[in-house]
């Protein structure tokens, strides 16, 4: 079995490449080139039509989009690696407490601080509704901050696939202020970024 991985260097598909290494899993990174805006055209509208990377596609060819769905589907598939704690119990509640939140509270944030013309008409009114989304990204990461259970990782009980989406994304704040504000996730990546499974990965996906 082989996984396709339709994403880009640096682009939130450096979350599914790490969790498939955690998992071990054969699989094959398709960049596109998300600079020249490829993502953007028909061909790949056809695999996402969000246009939006990650695209996961199963050996059959099925693609799950959407991040969360491709990491739950990965844990349900490889259940015996870990990736998250087991059905049932309060751990993986918050680990899916956390990712979700991540993804439906963090995430759209990002599309607006890079795109917001594409939320309000005209210049001033999209830098005004950069600015606005800049201090709500900001005060959400410090929601997630005071919510790190463990030392370092999310969970108390231990690094699961909720502290890739938290390293993924981290890495797209402001050094300096995520060091001031958010220290436990500033150790929290350092801690995951050193994880040897996942040392090829963070080199296409993290610059510094
Ligand atoms: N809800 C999606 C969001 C994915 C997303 O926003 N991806 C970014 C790259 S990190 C993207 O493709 N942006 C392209 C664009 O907005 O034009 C998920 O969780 O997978």
């Amino acid at each position: 079995m082989k996984y396709v991985i339709h994403g880009a260097p640096g682009s939130g598909s450096g979350i599914v490449e790490a969790a498939c290494a955690e998992l071990g899993v054969d699989y094959e990174a398709r960049d596109l080139d998300a600079r020249n805006d490829e993502h953007r055209g028909a061909a790949y509208a056809a695999i996402n039509p969000q246009r939006k990377l990650p695209a996961l596609e199963l050996e059959d060819g099925e693609i799950i989009t959407e991040s969360v769905a491709i990491v739950l589907t990965l844990d349900e598939r490889h259940r015996d690696a870990g990736l998250l704690p087991p059905p049932g119990g309060k751990e993986r509640a918050q680990a899916l407490r956390w990712m979700v939140f991540i993804a439906a509270e963090l995430y759209p944030m990002v599309e607006i601080i890079d795109h917001p013309e594409r939320f309000a008409p005209g210049e001033n009114a999209a830098q005004a509704m950069r600015e606005r989304a800049e201090t709500i990204w900001r005060e959400r990461w410090r929601v997630l901050e005071a919510n790190i259970a463990g030392t370092p990782h999310c969970l108390a009980s231990g690094f699961c696939a909720t502290d890739l989406f938290i390293t993924k994304l981290a890495v797209w704040l402001d050094r300096a202020w995520r060091q001031e504000h958010l220290p436990k996730i500033d150790a929290l990546i350092t801690a995951v970024r050193a994880r040897p499974t996942l040392e090829h990965v963070w080199r296409r996906h993290i610059r510094d």
